[in-house]
């Protein structure tokens, strides 16, 4: 009822009228509205209500308490761009080639006809946005940033879009509004290569006098804003972002879109560029606290959510708002940057008591934070242990918004609605982890496929899981992953590589 209430509050009867004409068959009234907040590398130790304590983010615990706080929730992979792939189309990414990082050039990877999360929602009723990170390519390949860029989320299922094309540390370092960069000047076009420099343009190798951050490998490239980046850029100067003013930028849109779809169900996915490298956050962030620029974006990540909590308050839409909160893949303390990210960690634990991080097979790459609150519906104070992945926000939400899944649609993703909603600890039964290698994570046990390859990543010192022959571990009991029980436990380890192979090869592991 909230929808209909606040919207005859806001606009009257006669549009009360047109809303019931435009509306199309929706479930049920109650249907929430759907934020999901999602964060870059924010790993499973770096928020307070998962045990830091080297930063605050009151404003994540308050999200916390007044839900579920998820200790067993897994990013499809342990980098950007498959995870955002997984949960937006709800199927793994390492079914699919060139699901891997991408280069800010690259083709847009999700197929205009596939089923995707915000398509099913748009086809429920919902109006739908992305704002924020993107990173799943754009246009058809060969993109022209001065033109239409498409097809790209407008294409997919989002009705509105405020984008960050691919990182901030990858070009073009400029916001993509709808199908169009913002401020770009038309006599100043901006031109993207990711194989050679520009001539007559400064580079971070060549130019290191112009920085103001440097990096600590690669990142030599295009310099924007006195950072060095991925990739090759020229033009487009009164479009560039400003690293400081990023999390403002999209907190704006954020609300914009609130504003806009209050009176309807909306579905907004908005994706922070924070805690990713270059942690450049606003000023006012400086200094909060003692961990330097890496820290300081996790102030600003809780900033972000705390200004998005209140605007919700500020609309009325508190109590039928499902708000989720999660991670793309696990935390990465040096990644490119001299940040002073390594000098000041101090004692806090990026992966909390888990081993390893970004890139790693173990949980450190995929077990990331989620929580979930929706005052109307679910209990708040709840800590849950289902095992739950990102991937199964597809058919779980088209559960609670009444559709049917269509037998091509999101092929990896099981309904886990109760357990999202903390009505039921049991989440799934077995997940896919991916990273270098796969893992099965089965009940207590969890193997990693053999991957042999340098134990310890030298640029990030991620301990990456690798191994000449497969691991397991209980992580139940052994949640670090410190004692390997393959070589005692050879049934595990065949049941769970049978498991995995069977994953492997069916197209689809949804029931
Ligand atoms: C790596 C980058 C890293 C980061 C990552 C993607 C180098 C040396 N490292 O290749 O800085 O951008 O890609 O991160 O270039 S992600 O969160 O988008 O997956
Ligand atoms: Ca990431």
């Amino acid at each position: 009822m909230t929808h209909r209430r606040s919207f005859l509050q806001l606009s009257g009867g006669a549009a009360a009228a047109a809303l019931l004409k435009t509306r199309p068959a929706f479930a049920a009234d109650s249907c929430p509205n759907i934020v999901l907040i999602y964060a870059d590398d924010a790993g499973y130790g770096d928020l307070g209500c998962y045990g830091a304590t080297s930063v605050r983010t009151p404003n994540l615990d308050r999200l916390a308490q007044g839900g579920v706080r998820f200790t067993d929730a897994h990013s499809s992979s342990a980098t950007c761009t498959p995870s955002r792939y997984s949960m937006l189309t709800g199927e793994y990414a390492w079914r699919r080639k060139g699901t891997g990082v991408l280069p800010g050039d690259a083709r847009l990877i999700i197929e205009p006809r596939r089923p995707t999360l915000p398509g099913m929602l748009q086809q429920a009723g919902y109006r739908t946005g992305v704002v924020g990170k993107w990173h799943l390519g754009l246009g058809a390949g060969n993109v022209d940033w001065n033109g239409d860029i498409k097809p790209g989320p407008l294409e997919i299922g989002f009705d509105s879009a405020f984008l960050m094309p691919a990182t901030g540390d990858r070009v073009p370092c400029v916001y993509v509004k709808d199908r169009r960069v913002v401020g770009l000047d038309p006599n100043d076009p901006i031109r993207v290569d990711y194989t050679k420099p520009f001539p007559g343009e400064p580079t971070g190798k060549a130019n290191p006098e112009l920085l103001k951050m440097h990096p600590s490998h690669g990142h030599d490239m295009a310099i924007v804003n006195g950072v060095s980046r991925i990739g090759y850029m020229t033009g487009g100067k009164a479009a560039l972002w400003k690293d400081e003013e990023m999390a403002e930028a999209f907190l704006n849109a954020g609300t914009a879109f609130l504003d806009q779809n209050r009176t309807r169900p909306f579905f907004l996915y908005f994706a922070t560029h924070d805690i990713h490298v270059p942690r450049l956050p606003n000023p006012r962030f400086a200094g909060k606290t003692s961990m330097g620029p890496r820290g300081d974006a996790i102030a600003e990540l809780d900033w972000t959510v705390g200004k998005l909590l209140d605007h919700l308050d500020l609309l009325g839409l508190t109590k039928n708002t499902l708000v989720l909160f999660s991670s793309d893949n696990g935390p990465v303390v040096d990644d490119g940057y001299k940040d002073d990210a390594v000098e000041k960690l101090g004692g806090h634990r990026p992966a909390g008591p888990l081993r390893g991080g970004k890139y790693s097979n173990f949980e450190g790459g995929t077990r990331i934070p989620l929580l979930a609150r929706w005052p109307g519906r679910i209990k708040p104070g709840q800590v849950s242990d289902a095992l739950v992945g990102q991937q199964d926000f597809f058919a779980s939400l088209a559960d609670l918004a009444g559709q049917k899944l269509g037998e091509e649609a999101a092929p990896d993703s099981f309904n886990v609605l109760p357990a999202l909603l903390g009505e039921s600890r049991s989440g799934r039964e077995w997940i896919v982890e991916h990273a270098r290698a796969l893992s099965m994570r089965k009940g207590e046990y969890k193997l990693i496929e053999a991957n042999p390859g340098q134990a310890v990543n030298p640029n990030t010192n991620t301990e990456m899981g690798s191994g000449a022959a497969p691991q397991l571990y209980r992580v139940t009991e052994d949640p670090g992953e410190r004692r390997d029980l393959a070589a005692g436990m050879p049934e595990k380890v065949q049941e769970l590589a049978g498991l995995l192979g069977k994953v492997k090869a069916s197209p689809r592991s949804r029931p």
